[in-house]
Order: structure tokens, then sequence, then C-alpha cells
């Protein structure tokens, strides 16, 4: 059996050679990405996060972490996003302005990819004027803003009122979501949609997607 315990073990230590090969063997033994992702990869990141709060991880350390989080994720792409069934919509992806935390961000943006999606992932520290450009051009269905810091989440209020400033608001549903975001904030700043995880961010956004009807 692959070992879990020592790929978690690859997160903690930000070993980017070991996260990926870890990742590759547990494949190889049949798991499927969903397994190594909650049984492996996410408890690192939240061990990580744990020592982090201790004072016993500093910036370094979280981010060797998140490098080899990605790369492990970088194993498991292909998986998915692999995707076999007509496209549903589009997603403008992005991280809030002042926001660089991008793991959970991306995984949302596979797990949509997976689901037939098209995501178009506008990255990190994404301001405003920038969610809004790409609602413009792109015309998804819906725009997604992932926040980590309670301190960056107010700037997903304020990317939908430049939304709303730009008459661009009606025509795109907002989904939100990272670990300090909630359904209660969800609700008061306007947003359409909240998803905790990965998982409920395809479910939320399929629906959101029926919700607006016909989609090309
Ligand atoms: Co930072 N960081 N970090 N960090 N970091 C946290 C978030 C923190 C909780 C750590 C802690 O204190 N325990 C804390 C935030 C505290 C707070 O505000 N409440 C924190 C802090 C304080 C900071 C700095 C301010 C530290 C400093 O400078 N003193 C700094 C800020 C930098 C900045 O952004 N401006 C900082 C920096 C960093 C690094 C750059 C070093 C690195 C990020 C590198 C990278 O992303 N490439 C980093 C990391 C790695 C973390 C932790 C350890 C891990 C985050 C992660 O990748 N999680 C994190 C602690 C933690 O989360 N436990 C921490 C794994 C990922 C799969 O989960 O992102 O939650 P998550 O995504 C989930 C869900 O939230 C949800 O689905 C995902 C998958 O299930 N989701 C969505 C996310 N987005 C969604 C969007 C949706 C729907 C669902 O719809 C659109």
């Amino acid at each position: 059996m692959p070992n879990l315990e020592n790929l978690s073990q690859a997160i903690i230590n930000g070993v980017v050679s070991s996260a990926k090969e870890l990742t590759q063997a547990a494949l190889g033994e049949g798991l499927k990405p969903e397994e190594i992702l909650d049984e492996a990869l996410v408890p690192g990141m939240e061990e990580v996060g744990r020592r982090f709060s201790r004072n016993e991880f500093f910036l370094p350390e979280m981010l060797v972490a998140a490098q080899a989080m990605l790369a492990a994720l970088d194993v498991l792409k292909p998986l998915l996003t692999e995707s076999n069934v007509e496209p549903t919509g589009t997603v403008v992806l992005g991280t809030v302005q002042g926001d660089l935390h991008n793991v959970g961000k991306d995984l949302v943006g596979m797990m949509l990819e997976g689901a037939g999606f098209e995501v178009i992932n506008l990255g990190e520290d994404v301001s405003p004027e920038k969610f809004v450009d790409a609602v413009r051009d792109a015309k998804p269905q819906i725009v997604g803003m992932s926040a980590l810091l309670t301190t960056t989440v107010p700037n997903m209020r304020t990317t939908i009122k430049a939304l709303e400033e730009a008459r661009l608001r009606q025509q795109v549903k907002v989904m939100i979501g990272g670990a300090p975001v909630t359904q209660d904030y969800a609700d008061e700043i306007g947003a359409d949609g909240y998803a905790p995880d990965a998982v409920t961010a395809v479910e939320q956004a399929q629906e959101l997607v029926l919700g607006i009807g016909s989609v090309s």
C-alpha cells in the first residue's frame, strides 16, 4: 500500500521531489486523486497551518510546503481536469487583491475543468479592475473569487461593487470561497454562491449555471 503518511510528511517538510514521487506511487497503487487529496495532501497543508500558528513554522516553511503541494497537484492535474462532458460554462477565477495564496484556488480550478467548465485563471492578487476586464472580455457565466486572509476577504465585496459599477453584475454569477469565507459573508455581500471546498465548488457552479438557464 502506498504510504499516504509519508506523502503528508513530504508536504509538511516541503520536499518537492518526494511529494511528486509519492503522489505518482499512490496513483500507481490505484488510489483515486480525491483520496490522495483528502487523506494526504490537504491534511499535510492543515498541519503546516497549525505549526505556523504555533510559531513552529515561519514563512519559508509555508512557502516550500505550498511548492510541494503544487508539485503534487501537477501530477494529479491530468486526472482532475480530464472531462468527457460537453462544456458546461466558463468561470473566471482568481485570488483577490493583496492575497497570494493560490493552492486552493488552483485546486478548485482543476476540479471545475474536470466537470467540463472552461476556466480562465487570472492568478493571484487580482484587482477588481482585472476581474471586471475579464468579465467584459470573456463573458463567463461565473466569477469565482478565493481569499485566504481575513484582511483580503473584504476585497470580494469591492470586486462585486466594481462589477456593479461597470454594469456587469447582472450578467454573471459570483461564487466565493476560501478558509475565512462563510455563507453568511456571501449573503452579506450579495454573492450568488459559496463553497467551503473544491468538491462543493463544482456542485455550486453547476447549480449556478443551471440557474442562468441557456448556456452557449
Ligand atoms: Co499563508 N496564511 N500567509 N501562506 N498560509 C494561512 C492562510 C493562515 C491561516 C496560516 C495560519 O495562521 N494558520 C494565515 C491566515 C490567517 C488569517 O488571515 N485568518 C496565513 C498568513 C497570516 C499569511 C501571511 C500574512 C504571513 C505573513 O506574511 N506573516 C502571508 C500573506 C501573504 C499574502 O497573501 N499577501 C502568507 C503567506 C503564505 C505563503 C506565500 C508562504 C504560502 C502560500 C503559497 C501559495 O499559495 N503558493 C502560505 C500558505 C501555504 C498557507 C497555509 C499554510 C496553507 C494554505 C493552503 O494552500 N491550503 C495556510 C494555513 C491553512 O490553510 N491551514 C496559510 C490548502 C488548500 C487546498 O486549502 O486554500 O483553504 P484552501 O482551499 C480550499 C478551500 O478553502 C476552498 O477549496 C479549497 C480546496 O478544498 N476554496 C474555495 C478556496 N478557494 C475557493 C474558491 C471557491 C470555492 C472554494 O470559489 C471560487
